[in-house]
């Protein structure tokens, strides 16, 4: 695929498909999942659950990257559409295919022992290869490899006896191995495709044979729906309904008719969201195995995310690529066990919990149970006074989580000041627990940002702006390899010195800060003027390069100090940018970085 293409795609028409532009919402506004109208009563499990295990595991697996002697990057599952290999061709990977290192009670136990609630895997991905017995396409494990089994069974009976949910992905429209499936245009003409055909021979009678043959199943995942209008897609969804009336469809099979919301492929809200609805990450930068994608996420990035997601509200759900041998490569096992010690001792700050009623602080995030709070303090204020902003009801007690200890705590007009013990600095996510009676005010973006000298960074993220003129705060989507997404709220469209974005702080005490915008700025932009204000002091500056030359390279950011400024006191501050000159986007600008001078 050419760069350009990408460019397009990346930007424009994945971000329409895949992510939705946010302005500045406050809580009542905020979007509801509940993307059907009305909540499927069988959600409970799944909005308890808060973290589950993906896995994708197909032929590419056992391609791993490379085909012909050439290394591919980004998504391996999209080996056949990325390479381009003939059907023909491909057949020939499942003679191959005989993962005998596979063991379904290892795998399940993985998920037990890193604390996961459901599994969900592959029956069948894009290339159209079922990963289980089908007597409706012999394009299938049992008949098509030598290794003649259907690891499936024992899957799921694995994970039932360990209860953990289980459920299959299955690629509804994509199935690029069959003549009237979607988006294989290299061997067979999209003009002569019959979707309907496919659907009826294919896709319904395989979904249909999973929902009958592996028990009772908690969750059927759909993905990138097409080839059907709104009420095609209800009578599907109506059809297989009535096998398991109390799995859970994932709003991917389309048209708004899923049971709950998944995000975009790697992304996380930038606000909570109510209802039930699901982030999805790799473990790595591939869904499928590729033997040289090593960028595994360490146990400490797991933890984070799982609490950031489990702070907006929602469940993640990490994946993992088991290789052509049916092993779970070496550092997903090792740093999911790691993860699953820390939900060992913490579960109770995540499992059962909805998004946190306290506003990203500096020092972490929050989630919530009725009459708690739990504080995730991922980051430790060097001296150990922790502020809780807006936070005006009768606190009755606050104690660490994992040892009960109770801890002192003043409160001072709407502000809870607790005194945290002295901790590892390395621990990856310390929880304290803050019982109260009340209501505590919900969440609101209007709260504003703490900054303090305690931490060694302070975020002020986009979402939290004000914006004037043509200023936007938007979600973008882009990519570094072939289909690894990414998602970033930016503050877009400043392009003329009317357009202005406004951020409101609160800094805990005096001190000398440097002052970072953090941006991506592509060639278009460079040696824009631009201007920063902080109260009534106005610093000016000029943008900096981040990207190439051509316009379809994603968009990378720099952290670019543009003042430095003494808060003489406490107290609330406002922020303001804007550009100097007009026409020009001054830059995308993901945050402003208060960074205590040392
Ligand atoms: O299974 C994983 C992906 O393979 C699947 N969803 C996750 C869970 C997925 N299928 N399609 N997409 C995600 C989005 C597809 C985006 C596309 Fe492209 C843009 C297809 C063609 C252009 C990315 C970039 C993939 C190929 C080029």
């Amino acid at each position: 695929m050419k760069l350009n293409h990408w460019f397009i795609l990346n930007l424009f028409i994945i971000s329409t498909l895949f992510s939705q532009s946010v302005t500045a919402q406050t809580m009542d506004q905020m979007w509801d999942s509940n993307v059907s109208g009305k909540e499927n009563p069988n959600l409970q499990w799944f909005k308890d659950a808060k973290f589950g295990m993906f896995i994708h595991w197909g032929l590419y697996s056992k391609i791993a990257g490379e085909w012909n002697g050439k290394r591919y990057y980004g998504s391996g599952e999209w080996i056949m559409n990325q390479a381009k290999i003939k059907v023909a061709d491909y057949n020939k990977v499942a003679s191959t295919f005989n993962p005998t290192g596979f063991n379904a009670d290892e795998w399940a136990q993985l998920a037990a022992d890193a604390g996961i609630k459901y599994m969900v895997i592959t029956a069948k991905h894009h290339e159209g290869f079922a990963m289980y017995q089908s007597k409706v396409s012999n394009f299938n494990i049992v008949d098509a490899t030598p290794y003649k089994k259907d690891p499936m069974k024992a899957l799921a009976e694995a994970n039932r006896k360990r209860g953990i949910q289980f459920g299959f992905y299955y690629s509804q429209f994509q199935d690029w191995h069959e003549p009237n499936g979607g988006r294989n245009s290299w061997d067979f003409d999209e003009a002569k495709k019959d979707y309907q055909t496919y659907y009826r021979e294919k896709a319904i009678p395989q979904l249909k044979e999973l929902l009958t043959n592996y028990g009772p199943l908690g969750i059927v995942w759909f993905d990138t729906p097409g080839g059907m209008t709104k009420e095609q897609t209800q009578t599907f969804v109506n059809e297989l309904r009535v096998l398991q009336p109390k799995t859970l469809f994932s709003s991917r099979v389309g048209q708004g008719l899923g049971d709950y919301k998944d995000f975009g492929d790697s992304e996380v809200p930038s606000t909570p969201i109510k209802g039930a609805w699901e982030s999805i990450y790799t473990h790595n930068d591939s869904w499928g195995y590729i033997k040289h994608d090593m960028n595994f996420k360490s146990s400490k990035e797991i933890i984070q995310l799982l609490a950031n997601v489990a702070s907006k509200g929602g469940n993640l759900m990490l994946n993992v690529g088991p290789d052509g041998d049916g092993k779970i490569p070496e550092y997903s096992v090792k740093f999911l066990q790691q993860t699953g010690k820390w939900l060992k001792v913490n579960g109770e700050s995540i499992y059962g919990t909805t998004y946190g009623l306290i506003a990203a602080q500096p020092w972490g995030v929050s989630t919530s149970k009725p009459g708690k709070q739990y504080l995730h303090v991922l980051t430790r204020p060097k001296n150990g006074k922790l502020l809780i902003p807006d936070f005006n009801v009768n606190v009755k007690k606050v104690y660490e989580l994992t040892d009960k200890k109770e801890l002192p705590f003043k409160k001072i007009g709407k502000e809870v000041w607790i005194d945290l013990p002295l901790f590892n600095q390395d621990a990856v996510n310390t929880v304290f627990v803050i019982e109260y009676a009340g209501t505590v005010p919900d969440y609101s973006l209007q709260t504003p940002i703490t900054v303090s000298s305690q931490f060694d960074e302070n975020n002020v993220d986009a979402v939290f702006a004000q914006t004037t003129g043509n200023a936007k705060i938007q979600s973008l989507t882009y990519s570094h390899y072939y289909g690894d997404w990414k998602h970033t709220t930016c503050i877009t469209n400043m392009k003329d010195s009317t357009d202005r974005a406004t951020f409101t702080i609160n800094v805990t005490e005096p001190g000398d800060y440097h002052v970072k915008a953090e941006y991506s700025c592509p060639q278009e932009s460079v040696k824009l003027e631009g201007s920063l204000s902080i109260n009534n002091q106005e610093f000016l500056f000029r943008t900096l390069r981040t990207s190439e030359f051509d316009k379809s390279s994603p968009l990378l950011f720099i952290k670019h100090t543009v003042a430095t400024t003494t808060f003489s006191k406490p107290g609330i501050y406002h922020i303001a940018i804007h550009p100097l000159q007009n026409g020009k986007e001054l830059f995308k600008l993901k945050s402003v970085i208060l960074e205590p001078v040392k």
